[in-house]
């Protein structure tokens, strides 16, 4: 899907701001016809979570209405108009002057609706009915007896992740305008030839268009120009079949993409109709790399890279989850800080506008659907709905960001909980061929995602203690590890030898790259202690510097993400002091503790 763009042919109005707002906890709001436009109580801002908002409505996940009044130019009237969400968590229904457009499922992903027919001069009403209540039947999932987070931490609001399940419109809301005549998605893949000159790369853009043609059967045309900062370099039209039109582009010499000379071309797609007249255009902007997995190494532009970073979340106070657009540049700032190369959109896809971030500033980002907290052993309906949501979702990733140069990996899940980790946490009978089942649902769903990008390797985060057979379906080794934390806490040098010990063998089993893509310890700001001691800013150091030296004296581990890049909310339990996680190496407002010093000094030496 392509994000909105404002250019010659193309407007994009921003419906952001503050709209009136009002819970519905008996959900009557379809009854009493609130959504023509009820002058609400309240007024929320969008986008934003409502739960920073109003302490009353701090764990509230149930129905609330949103709604907004605006005009529309009349110059737009005419044209298609599309209404774009660029996120909702969990569920939107959408009605614009009381007609219901429709819904959409999932949090953190785009979705619109056409509505030229729907909207008017003058003034339009929109209304939006959100719901995030937690259920074994969304993903993530929540609200469980099964859950093995509720039964380990037991937290408020009851989610089966690790992080404040906020909800509300937490994405721009846009109505853009195109011709009926238009591009409804385009999809880029570079490669290269080199011989030993880099002045002698030749670049290759492999390029597809889908578009609509209502009035242009025939003879419509779709050119692709190339430009960079010295101007046009090539171009050239696409060659049409039906509503598809494809071709071959050719860029000598070409400077590829990378994290330290982020490249960006510029191309600029035209649709033309018989008579010539320019009915579409959208501009891409392109980075010239591959990707590419071979001895146990991840190699971009055919070289070894190292991923040094974090996971993250998207989370800061007052905005919840929602964008922030200042933030994005600072942890950009901070990344450079630091040295780091790279992060995974831990538990979920990031804004649309982190991605255009890191294609900008040469990160790399592993990509993960809101897979987190998968469970198998609550039914075979439950699965079975999940493992449709997943596809879903992993569809509409894979459509939204299948053209940054940033994406270097698709991330299927994080840390899905093996049945027979359950049973032995609940001290039943081990059964070893009782995780069969999920092997296939992983099976299934990087299959499905292979299907729609087969340029990208694929991987999931594992869970300490989870089946080996999991990870032996990615292309990539990802291993979440806790030694030295939930597991010998306290103890950094029996954490050193486990994680040696687990890393080798994992390496002789799969002979396939690892990347460490979570450890961490929890760490009070400004909390000292000489030895370094649990929760202490020297333990979280020296906890690093275990991780960081068991994996140098490896070459087959491939990448280090630690957790987390910032601390972040979560809820309440009794394993999370102030509804906390402080895994962070740096405070939630960005401050950096003792470890992002660390952590400087190697990955940024002077
Ligand atoms: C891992 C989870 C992550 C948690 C982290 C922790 O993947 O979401 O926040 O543990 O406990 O298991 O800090």
């Amino acid at each position: 899907m392509l994000y909105p763009q404002t250019n010659r042919c193309r407007t994009v109005m921003d419906l952001g701001g503050f709209w009136s707002f009002q819970i519905d906890p008996a959900g009557i709001g379809e009854n009493a016809e609130w959504y023509k436009g009820l002058p609400a109580p309240r007024l929320i801002a969008v986008p934003g979570s409502w739960n920073e908002l109003w302490a009353e409505y701090r764990d509230y996940l149930d129905d609330a209405w949103y709604f907004h009044r605006f005009e529309i130019p009349q110059k737009c009237i005419g044209s298609r108009l599309v209404l774009r969400f660029g996120s909702v968590n969990y569920h939107a229904r959408i009605w614009l002057n009381e007609v219901c457009l429709g819904e959409h499922d999932g949090g953190h992903l785009p979705f619109e609706f056409e509505v030229t027919s729907h909207a008017r001069t003058g003034e339009n009403v929109l209304a939006v009915k959100v719901n995030n209540t937690l259920s074994p039947q969304r993903v993530p999932t929540g609200n469980s007896p099964a859950s093995p987070l509720a039964a380990f931490m037991n937290n408020l609001p009851p989610a089966n992740f690790d992080f404040f399940p906020y909800a509300g419109i937490h994405r721009p809301v846009t109505l853009y305008t195109t011709d009926i005549t238009y591009i409804k998605s385009l999809k880029v893949h570079t490669s290269f030839d080199a011989d030993d000159t880099a002045e002698n790369v030749i670049g290759w853009l492999d390029l597809e268009a889908a578009v609509s043609w209502p009035d242009q059967a025939e003879n419509g045309v779709v050119v692709c120009t190339v430009r960079d900062v010295s101007g046009v370099i090539v171009s050239q039209q696409l060659d049409r079949e039906g509503n598809r039109a494809h071709g071959r582009l050719r860029i000598s010499p070409a400077h590829l993409w990378s994290p330290d000379s982020p490249y960006l071309y510029r191309c600029d797609f035209t649709l033309l109709d018989a008579g010539e007249e320019i009915r579409d255009c959208y501009g891409l902007d392109v980075g010239i790399r591959t990707v590419e997995i071979a001895n146990s190494e991840i190699l971009l532009n055919g070289e070894p890279i190292e991923l040094k970073g974090f996971g993250k979340h998207e989370d800061f106070a007052v905005h919840g989850r929602a964008i922030n657009v200042p933030l994005i540049a600072k942890d950009g700032a901070l990344f450079d800080w630091i040295g780091a190369n790279s992060y995974r959109t831990s538990h979920y896809p990031y804004s649309e506008e982190s991605m255009m971030y890191a294609d900008r500033a040469g990160i790399l980002i592993i990509d993960e659907i809101p897979a987190v907290g998968l469970m198998f052993d609550d039914g075979e309906e439950n699965v079975a709905i999940r493992r449709e949501i997943c596809k879903k979702q992993l569809t509409e990733l894979i459509q939204r960001d299948i053209n940054h140069p940033s994406v270097i990996m698709w991330s299927v899940a994080n840390e899905p909980m093996p049945i027979n980790m359950m049973q032995r946490f609940r001290g039943q009978e081990i059964d070893e061929a009782v995780d069969k089942p999920a092997t296939e649902f992983f099976d299934d769903l990087i299959a499905h995602g292979r299907y729609l990008d087969a340029t990208r390797p694929f991987s999931l985060a594992g869970v300490m203690g989870g089946p080996v057979a999991w990870l032996d379906l990615c292309d990539v080794i990802m291993v979440n590890r806790y030694w030295g934390w939930y597991r010998h806490g306290g103890s950094l040098d029996k954490a050193r030898e486990v994680l040696a010990q687990e890393l080798d063998s994992l390496h002789n089993q799969l002979q396939k790259p690892i990347i460490i893509s979570e450890f961490g310890a929890d760490t009070i700001a400004g909390q000292h202690s000489d030895p370094p001691v649990m929760f202490s800013e020297e333990y979280q150091v020296e906890m690093l510097r275990v991780y960081l030296d068991v994996a140098a004296a490896r070459p087959f581990v491939a990448g280090l993400h630690v957790w987390n890049f910032a601390d972040f909310k979560t809820g309440q339990s009794p394993m999370r002091f102030n509804a906390m996680n402080y895994k962070g190496v740096f405070t939630r407002d960005r401050t950096p503790k003792m470890a992002a010093h660390f952590l400087r000094s190697r990955w940024a030496p002077s």
